[in-house]
């Protein structure tokens, strides 16, 4: 993005300081825009990622009185790897650049707890519901009322005081999450904070870390300390590298352990997949595709292996407990999701989805801010009961969904497949979608990847947001249209998702200057643009309304020139 440009840029609005991205136009006019690219995208300030981002929400958050600083750490197990600041300093040497803005003392609840649930049930309006109503263009009570009723949440851990806050719920714009994270094959610390700083610039609303592997915790507090966007985790993943990959081996000791290390470093929301009961295991077999979350498949494993009723479930009401403390927030996950067009809306998912529709009423009961995750890959014709049923069993709690796939035949392609269902099912009400990108199924995305699946998502959940009626949304694909039709190229770029592949594909065949303002592109040519032809029409008649008799006049006339010229609507070029 050529944020360089002075015709874009980034603006604040009012005491809260929220961001905005600010195109202005050729013509004199100016549009704005949500902007979720944090500091980075601000000249004027410049980000040192070891030391990590300003803090706008500590004072906010200190200023409400109900946290308290830990002196120190207050659980460091011995036995366990990842919690040992010994090896944590071994992990930092090991990096090209260490990070110096450690030394963050994590906050907790003193009291009751300090959810944004808990404020807006309290009739209390947080300076995190006014940042968001500013954003959303609503008003703060409205905010305030969402959040209250359970059908958004604000995810905005009292340990992330960088983040800008944002909202994710049906009545509001539809969010977009990209998925980021290392794996055995791994990348660097750097290069995963770079993946995320890439894709909130493109325009991800939330960014979820899914690193496994080395260094878990380190490249976790990396990419926390330096996003203003909300960060969101499944600690099941870094609780099995604990105990050596063995999912047998898993605890709820060690697992509220590893879940209690994140709330202090600042995650935001975790994928819990609590839904995922000994007793569902079963419903799962006789599917093509079997159980394809890895989550889902690490508590079937555990079920099985010890045949019991998973430990997420059991110790639901104290993972609250945990939460609230901290205002971090569930994605209820969807650990039975179908993996197939075949599996779609099977027993086992939606059996599962009743248990998730159980959980976000223990959750409200704790005042903990829950959503909840959705498939997967699902055909157009059922995606609409997903949200039904959902929305039926979850009291309203926002939907959040993977796509889905509305088919399975084109890998390398799946951003498409997925997109399409991720717009259906927006529209439909999904308050989030979670991206798929260009290398699903097939490996791990690329920096290009991560920017072509945030476009792809923020495309489909824009459509929603227009078939949805959403207050403002049309005014931007009115002021590109606005620009198209009177050739203003340069606003046409400007005001695109990605200005510089539409830039570039202009240049391509009409590379020159004064092509940027000619009347015409090299799609049709001088002779066939129908948009020119339009003005000229437009020019023809005094570019103002006629009297009916002289426009029937004028029709008639037209229609005698078609018919002299032999009833052609292509003309051959003369030149
Ligand atoms: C979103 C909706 N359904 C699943 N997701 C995402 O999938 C979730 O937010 C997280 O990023 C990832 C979890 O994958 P597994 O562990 O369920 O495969
Ligand atoms: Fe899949």
């Amino acid at each position: 993005m050529s944020d360089a440009r002075p015709s874009i840029s980034k603006i604040y609005s009012g005491d809260l300081r929220v961001p905005m991205r600010e195109v202005r136009l050729t013509n004199g006019e100016s549009v704005t825009l949500y902007d979720t690219s944090g500091p980075y995208t601000d000249p004027a300030v410049s980000v040192d990622i070891t030391r990590g981002l300003p803090r706008p929400r500590e004072e906010w958050i200190l200023a409400r009185g109900d946290v308290a600083r830990y002196d120190g750490r207050p659980v460091v197990p011995a036995d366990d790897g990842h919690r040992d600041p010994a090896s944590w300093n071994r992990d930092l040497r090991s990096l090209d650049a260490v990070f110096t803005g450690g030394g963050h003392r994590p906050l907790r609840a003193s009291g009751a707890p300090v959810t944004q649930l808990a404020y807006a049930r309290r009739g209390v309006v947080t300076r995190e519901m006014e940042f968001v109503a500013v954003r959303e263009g609503v008003s703060p009570e409205f905010v305030r009322a969402e959040v209250a009723a359970g059908r958004a949440i604000i995810p905005a851990n009292v340990n992330h005081p960088e983040s800008e806050p944002m909202i994710i719920g049906r009545n509001f714009l539809v969010k977009i999450n990209a998925n980021i994270g290392n794996s055995a094959v791994t990348s660097t610390i750097e290069e995963e904070v770079e993946k995320m700083t890439w894709a909130i610039r493109w325009g991800a609303d939330t960014v979820m870390d899914l690193s496994t592997g080395r260094n878990i915790h380190t490249t976790r507090e990396w990419i926390i300390r330096n996003s203003p966007v909300p960060i969101g985790t499944v600690p099941l993943y870094q609780a099995l590298e604990k105990v050596g990959g063995r999912p047998e081996e898993l605890s709820w000791e060690v697992y509220r352990d590893t879940l209690i290390e994140q709330c202090e470093q600042g995650v935001d929301y975790f994928t819990v997949h609590a839904g995922v009961r000994l007793a569902h295991v079963p419903l799962a077999a006789g599917r093509k595709t079997g159980i394809v979350s890895r989550g889902g498949s690490i508590m079937a494993a555990w079920c099985l292996a010890h045949h019991r009723e998973s430990f997420l479930y059991e110790h639901f009401a104290d993972i609250c407990e945990i939460l609230a403390a901290y205002d971090a927030a569930f994605s209820l996950g969807d650990g039975l999701r179908p993996g197939s067009i075949a599996d779609a809306n099977d027993e086992a998912q939606f059996a599962e989805l009743r248990t998730l529709g159980e959980l976000v009423k223990v959750a409200h009961a704790h005042d903990v801010q829950v959503m909840v995750e959705g498939p997967g890959h699902v055909p157009m014709h059922k995606i609409k009961e997903n949200v039904d049923l959902q929305r039926e069993l979850c009291d309203d709690a926002p939907f959040y969904t993977l796509g889905p796939l509305t088919t399975d035949v084109a890998p390398g392609y799946d951003h498409i497949t997925s997109a399409i269902g991720a717009a259906m099912i927006g529209w439909y009400g999904t308050a989030m979608l979670c991206y798929v990108t260009p290398k699903e199924h097939l490996g791990l995305p690329n920096r290009d990847d991560v920017k072509t699946g945030v476009i792809t998502y923020k495309i489909a959940a824009h459509a929603a947001d227009l078939a949805k009626g959403h207050p403002g949304a049309q005014a931007w694909d009115d002021a590109l249209s606005d620009a198209r039709f009177e050739f203003r190229w340069e606003d046409q770029f400007d005001l695109s998702l990605d200005p510089d592949t539409a830039r570039s594909f202009h240049d391509e065949t009409l590379p020159a200057a004064p092509a940027k303002t000619a009347h015409f592109c090299s799609m049709c040519g001088p002779k066939f643009c129908s948009m020119r032809i339009s003005h000229d029409i437009a020019a023809a008649y005094g570019g103002a309304a006629l009297p009916p008799e002289e426009v029937e006049a004028g029709m008639r006339a037209k229609a005698e020139e078609f018919a002299a010229g032999g009833h052609r609507v292509y003309l051959p070029l003369a030149d």
